[in-house]
């Protein structure tokens, strides 16, 4: 199986996991919304997609291992192959009917993430990249590539906040964003941060603790952009 078997794969099921959440939200009523910590929810869709997204690379590369934000980690990779899955990034604004949020699938291999799709419905938009000899993402089809601006003075960064992690250290960084002559936008979905990244749209973004699933898909479209990612 080459990187490209497998993009080609994620790529679908991404997109096949995108509608199994929007056809349950649209269904009222049956998000069964859990709470697992303090603004950190889980709801029956996020549940639901990951089983999805774990049934098909199951009978697709049934030698894969799978990391899944709500099912931790299953099998011991004999191909080198790891998954990397957030069902749905950015539960709260998705529970609420708010357009940011994604579905993210990664694979790496020997260690290395080499491929990314993140799929975010309500905008229709499909983020593919992967890292093979002549790395190249793409967006709807069309080519990517980041922004050169680089963190100018003007620079437009995009940030994210957990209520796991310290607001203080957030504000601190958001203070030196805007006293560095930048500006911020935080969306909520780490993904919905890291598209604007691929898509030139931001310079950078910027998260203190960031879980694997939430990144590694934009990881690896950013780098097949031509971006930068620092750890
Ligand atoms: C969340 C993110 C959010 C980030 C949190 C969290 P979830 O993911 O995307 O932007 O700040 O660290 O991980 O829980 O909605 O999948």
């Amino acid at each position: 199986m080459t990187i490209h078997d497998r993009l080609s794969f994620a790529e679908n099921l991404a997109r096949e996991a995108g509608e199994l959440a929007t056809t349950m939200r649209a269904a009222r009523g049956g998000l069964d919304v859990q709470a697992k910590g303090p603004q950190d929810f889980v709801t029956a869709a996020d549940l639901a997609v990951e089983k999805l997204i774990r049934t098909r690379i199951a009978a697709q590369f049934p030698e894969d291992a799978v990391i899944g934000e709500e099912g931790g980690r299953h099998g011991n990779t004999a191909t080198g192959a790891v998954w990397i899955i957030d069902p749905i990034d950015g539960t709260t604004n998705f529970m609420r009917g708010l357009p940011d949020w994604a579905v993210s699938i990664a694979c790496a291999i020997d260690g290395e993430i080499v491929l990314g799709v993140i799929c975010a419905p309500d905008y229709r938009q499909t983020l593919v990249g992967h890292l093979s000899d002549t790395p190249e993402a793409r967006k709807n089809g069309k080519i990517l590539k980041t922004s050169s601006d680089g963190l100018a003075k003007n620079a437009l960064v995009a940030v994210g906040w957990s209520p796991r992690t310290d607001f203080k250290e957030h504000a601190d960084l958001l203070e030196g964003i805007i006293s560095s002559g930048g500006e911020y936008r935080r969306s909520g979905a780490a993904t919905i941060g890291l598209i604007g990244v691929a898509s030139g749209w931001v310079d950078a973004y910027v998260e203190r603790e960031l879980n694997l699933w939430d990144a590694a898909a934009g990881i690896a479209i950013i780098r097949a952009a031509g971006g930068g990612v620092q750890a």
